[in-house]
């Protein structure tokens, strides 16, 4: 790629006018500058050039966005709002971003390095998120305890499920806009209100989905959405003793530094951290679907997905014609600008990460791993691109050890389907596993085994809305997507009467 800067030629004119102004916070339903001059430069990771610029929103911004979530969490025209009322505002929303998918899509390859299709895809994902979310709000329901001690007294007991008030979001830069949503649909549904943080990385779709919201008619205050740093807008959003819980997607360090901080005001968290995924490949598996399928888990979104199956543990009989085909694989992929439509694989999101994932190719290779790599088809300038690459490693390898997130694929061979289980169970993590066999019996056996939010079998197919999705051990807890994510903001209340 010759250019040296961003053609907004490319792309819609509304596009190039967003980001012809610095972006505003948006808090009770304005937009406001913020109250600190600093700006955050926004970068188009296809040339490494800025193109807009970000308010830096300080601890009192953020202290403003609580307060106008918190004035409406505590009105009960929204906490109390009838469940058809709730269920027509959320299908409203739904609509808007259906009607906005290609702009959205546009900001989200953008910024991201998202190939432009694959960012239709996955906001077209978002859309069926709301609509899942719904039908939810006249299905949210207590229940009714029989009670009774032996020694006499009559007494009625039921429970309720209430909003737990206000929540702040605090989200990565992979996927924004479909993590913004996989938060946003179930605090809509439960009558909760949100601040929500983007990253510092990936924050425009964020705040488009502010400027939805408003034109869907979600009440003021309900969605606030505020851009800045980690350490300064993330801590005074995890701080703030009027938020009732903390949701975040994100490193599993930051994370655990999330949860120390909340715990100092007692705030729930849930949280869905890094991964380093296990994909199996028993001797039995359709290598014409398993191949694939493979690429597709580590390959999709230059690798920058928590789910990507970055550990491959391959059969030994079929290890050579395996690592062959990925290689081939990998070797075959189109790097290229974003909105190129040809593009299978655009750069990564920024300098920083390229060279933490070129750190860890270089850092296999002194421990002696064998790499295949598709450096020649990496293209020129300053866009922060890296090559897919298929890694012939060892279990005790760092970069089996550690989530690259990057379009980086490990592979190690096995024998016997027991030491399968353990390769794929000796990691920190546990987000998700693949297992690729032809005999059902053997993936009964091992499914169970796998300890991972979840364990797909023979394919990648897209997240499902009504399917949880969360990991265990270093991957987090707590569930986005389906009934499980609905929990996690909702408080249960006993109400006990006595009959005589
Ligand atoms: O993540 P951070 P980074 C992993 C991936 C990647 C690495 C670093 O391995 O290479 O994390 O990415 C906010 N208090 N994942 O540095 O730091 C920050 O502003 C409150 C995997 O971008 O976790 C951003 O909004 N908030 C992951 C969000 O946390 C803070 C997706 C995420 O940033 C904060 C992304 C603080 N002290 C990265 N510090 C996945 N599994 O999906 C930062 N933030």
């Amino acid at each position: 790629m010759a250019a040296a800067e961003t053609d907004f030629g490319r792309y819609m004119p509304e596009t190039a006018a967003i980001y012809s102004k610095p972006g505003k916070l948006l808090i009770g339903g304005e937009w406001y500058s913020g109250t600190s001059s600093a700006r955050l430069p926004i970068i188009d990771p296809a040339f490494g050039c800025e193109i807009g610029q970000l308010a830096a929103a300080s601890a009192e911004d953020v202290g403003q966005a609580v307060a106008a979530a918190k004035l409406r969490a505590d009105d009960e025209t929204w906490s109390r709002m009838a469940p058809g009322s709730r269920e027509a505002l959320i299908g409203n929303l739904a609509d808007v971003v259906e009607r906005n998918v290609d702009l959205i899509a546009e900001l989200e390859s953008l910024e991201v390095g998202m190939p432009i299709g694959v960012a239709k895809f996955l906001v077209g994902l978002s859309v069926q998120s709301l609509r899942y979310m719904a039908g939810w709000p006249s299905k949210i329901e207590g229940r009714s305890i029989p009670v009774g001690y032996p020694m006499g007294g009559e007494h009625f007991a039921c429970t309720y499920r209430e909003p737990i008030g206000v929540v702040g979001a605090i989200i990565p830069w992979n996927v924004p806009f479909m993590i913004a949503i996989w938060k946003l649909a179930p605090i809509l549904a439960t009558g909760c209100t949100l601040v929500l943080k983007p990253s510092e990385e990936a924050s425009q779709t964020s705040l488009l989905l502010g400027r939805l919201a408003q034109e869907a008619g979600v009440p003021d205050g309900v969605l606030n959405v505020v851009t800045g740093t980690g350490f300064e807008a993330g801590e005074a959003l995890v701080r703030h003793p009027d938020v009732s819980k903390i949701v975040f997607t994100g490193s599993t360090v930051t994370g655990r530094a999330v949860a120390r901080l909340a715990a100092d005001t007692t705030k729930k968290t849930s949280l869905e951290l890094g991964g380093k995924s296990a994909q199996v490949i028993f001797g039995n598996a359709d290598l014409d679907v398993t191949i694939p399928a493979v690429a597709g888990s580590i390959f999709l979104n230059s690798g920058q997905t928590c789910v990507a199956g970055s550990r491959l543990y391959i059969q030994r009989k079929i290890y050579d014609q395996v690592v062959e085909g990925l290689s081939a694989a990998a070797k075959g992929l189109s790097l290229g600008h974003p909105m190129d439509p040809t593009t299978q694989l655009g750069p990564v999101i920024s300098a920083r990460q390229r060279q933490r994932i070129e750190s860890y190719v270089q850092g296999a290779k002194d421990q002696g791993a064998t790499i295949h790599s598709a450096e020649e088809a990496v293209p020129g300038g300053d866009g922060f691109f890296v090559a897919p690459a298929v890694v012939e490693a060892r279990q005790d390898m760092t970069i089996v050890r550690e989530e690259v997130f990057g379009p980086i694929l490990a592979a190690i061979p096995f024998d016997e389907p027991e030491e399968a289980i353990a390769l794929a169970n000796d990691s920190e993590y546990g987000l998700s596993a693949y297992l690729y066999s032809q005999d059902i019996s053997e993936v009964l056996a091992v499914a169970p085994r796998i300890r991972a939010g979840r364990v797909l079998v023979n394919g990648t197919p897209p997240p499902y809305p009504s399917i949880p999705e969360g990991g265990c051990k270093a991957s987090g807890y707590g569930r986005d997507q389906g009934p499980e994510s609905l929990d996690g903001y909702l408080e249960t209340k006993v109400m006990l009467i006595t009959v005589k």
